[in-house]
């Protein structure tokens, strides 16, 4: 925690959720070492983190299982800025941008931020795709089941719950990271 949030910029804080992905290379100790470093970022400190799950990939086939996990962090950094410091982290956690949903070491999506809803060439926000992985609302619901969805207006285990309906299955249990 580096400069934590202070009285003076209070109304400026933001609680962000962060997605953490990944399926090369010693993957929990990546997501160990982003999540510090994401503690250090300016105006920026971790407050809770969701049990790390092992899930069956999304996209090309052959690739690893993955690991998953989410963070939810008070900032007053702003969306853009944030999107920068994240992929500066991803970098040097020696993440190769090569084929688009292919392995990678860490891959950290913003998830949601406040109730704000973005929309530019960089950045979407709410994540375009959070209603649709269970590997982003299995653990955002060990943080905060009622998170409500700002434009789909549902919450987080509704969500999930939609997804369990139609019949995918239900991720093991995860472990404290
Ligand atoms: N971008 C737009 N919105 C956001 C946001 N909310 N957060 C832009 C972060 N970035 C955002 O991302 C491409 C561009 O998306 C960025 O430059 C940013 O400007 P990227 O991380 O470089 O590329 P990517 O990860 O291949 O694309 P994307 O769309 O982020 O893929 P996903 O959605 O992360 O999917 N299977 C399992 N089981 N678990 C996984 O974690 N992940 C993926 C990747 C595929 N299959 C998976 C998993
Ligand atoms: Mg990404």
């Amino acid at each position: 925690m580096n400069n934590p949030p202070t009285m003076n910029n209070q109304s400026r804080i933001k609680n962000i959720f962060i997605a953490f992905g990944g399926n090369l290379g010693d993957v929990e100790s990546n997501f160990r070492s982003a999540r510090s470093d994401i503690d250090q970022l300016d105006d920026t400190s971790v407050i809770s983190s969701s049990l790390l799950y092992r899930t069956p990939p999304i996209g090309p086939a052959g690739q690893p299982d993955y690991c998953n996990a989410v963070i939810v962090i008070e900032s007053t950094l702003e969306p853009l800025e944030l999107l920068d410091a994240l992929q500066d982290i991803e970098t040097r956690h020696h993440r190769i941008r090569a084929e688009h949903w292919g392995p990678r070491t860490l891959d950290l999506d913003i998830i949601a931020m406040n109730s704000m809803s973005i929309t530019t060439d960089r950045l979407t926000i709410p994540h375009a795709q959070m209603q649709h992985r269970q590997f982003v609302l299995q653990p955002l619901c060990d943080i905060d089941t009622n998170w409500q969805h700002p434009l789909l207006n549902r919450t987080a285990i509704q969500l999930l719950q939609t997804l369990l309906d139609t019949g995918e299955t239900a991720l093991p249990k995860g472990i404290v990271w």
